[in-house]
This record gives structure tokens, sequence and C-alpha cells, in this order.
């Protein structure tokens, strides 16, 4: 009887154990998707564009762009807009938020309408060309 006892007692806290190790294991899982999610590991190569902060929403609806646009394209980007680098060769580029630095994105918030120089990962994907900005610089103020 006593022997009995002693192996619920052994099956029970061996069954604790497993439960406990599952437990970690599963932990652990969570831990490393949450990082490779996070990570920019898959990136594209870093680059520098030269070109003009445009207003999204202003310049796909109706290509709204330069001096005349300051104030209204500095108010649609402050209220949530996405912003856009206009390129020479009439390239726009989704200019996306860096994950690690978000003072490059903030300071082309109050650029609008000026020619800049971005740098960061460009990449491609359905037909949409972002750059994600760890640089940012102004080259010259707003033109026509
Ligand atoms: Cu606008």
């Amino acid at each position: 009887m006593r022997r009995i006892h002693s192996q619920i007692v052994l099956t029970i806290a061996l069954g604790a154990l497993v439960v406990a190790a599952a437990a970690s294991a599963t932990t652990t899982t969570k831990t490393t998707t949450v990082k490779n999610t996070m990570s920019h590991e898959m990136a594209g190569p870093a680059k520098t564009l030269t070109g003009e902060v445009v207003d999204m929403s202003c310049y796909l609806a109706h290509e709204a762009r330069g001096a005349k646009h300051v104030a209204c394209g500095t108010k649609c980007v402050a209220n949530g807009t996405p912003m856009g680098l206009l390129t020479s060769d009439g390239s726009v580029y989704v200019i996306t938020l860096n994950h690690d630095n978000a003072d490059p994105y903030n300071q082309l918030k109050k650029m609008v309408g000026q020619t800049v120089s971005v740098t960061g990962p460009v990449n491609e994907r359905g037909g949409v060309k972002g750059i994600d900005v760890t640089a940012a610089k102004l080259v010259a103020a707003a033109k026509g």
C-alpha cells in the first residue's frame, strides 16, 4: 500500500515537471517570434535618395506639391497622411518610420515641399516603393 502511494506521488511530481518544461518551452518560442517580427534582417540595400517631400493624399489625388502646397501638406502630414519622396525622375517612394529611431521621420514632417536627402533601406513590394528613413537632411527650400 505504501509502495503504491509513493508511486502515485512520483507520477504526479513527474507530470508537474513535464507541464513546467512545456510552459517554459512555449515562453521561449514566443520571445523568439516577437524578436524576429521586430528585426529588419530582410531589409533592402541602404540608399540615399534626393527629392521633394510630398503628402501622399494630395499628391496622388491632384499632384499637389511645391511651395504653394507647403501649408496644406504640412497640415495633412501632421494629421497622419503618409509622406512620399518625389525624386527628379518622377518616382515616388513612401517614407516609412524606422523602428530604431523615429527622429529623422519626424524631422521630415516639417519639411513638406522642401528638397531633402533621405537615407535608408529601399524596398519594393506589390508595386509600391518605400524608403525606411534612418537619416534625413534638408538640401533646398521649397520651389514651385
Ligand atoms: Cu495637402
